[in-house]
């Protein structure tokens, strides 16, 4: 500790770097970074449970939910580990990235690092929504981006 993981989320158009810093063990990671490419408003941003991408982003598996948990919001005291909510792109298809969050991690049982970072095409509902998909992925929609989640020179 402290530890710094990076992400290259690789789509057919959306594409994006983004650094996961965690300055103690016990201290929130910081995620930063920007994504291009996107259409404007509002896209589901998940860590999923594989690192595997032999299939493209399909193959990283559901929202990473070591607990057994339905999905929520990044501020829910229900939801899946992954659950980091929505990034906001603007007219020119940008989203900075700039989250703080209290439950993932780069060590331990929360542990991010080998795991699948996805942009999705549609908005995450956060789990509040009568949708039959809200419990389960927030009816994010299509995986219009994604990358694994590696190791970071400090
Ligand atoms: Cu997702
Ligand atoms: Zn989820």
């Amino acid at each position: 500790m402290p530890t710094k993981a990076v992400c290259v989320l690789n789509g057919e158009i959306v594409r994006g770097t983004l650094w996961f810093d965690q300055e103690s063990s016990k201290g929130p990671v910081v995620v930063t970074g920007e994504i291009s490419g996107l259409g404007k408003g509002l896209h589901g941003f998940h860590i999923h449970e594989f690192g595997d991408n032999t299939n493209g982003c399909i193959s990283a598996g559901a929202h990473f939910n070591p607990e057994g948990k339905d999905h929520g919001g990044p501020k829910a005291s229900v939801r899946h580990v992954g659950d980091l909510g929505n990034v906001e792109a603007g007219d020119n298809g940008i989203a900075k990235v700039n989250i703080c969050d209290n439950i993932i991690s780069l060590e331990g049982s929360n542990n991010i690092i080998g795991r699948t970072l996805v942009v999705h095409g549609d908005p995450d509902d956060l789990g509040i929504t009568t949708h039959e998909l809200s419990k389960t992925t927030g009816n994010a929609g299509a995986r219009v981006a994604c990358g694994v989640i590696g190791i970071a020179k400090l």
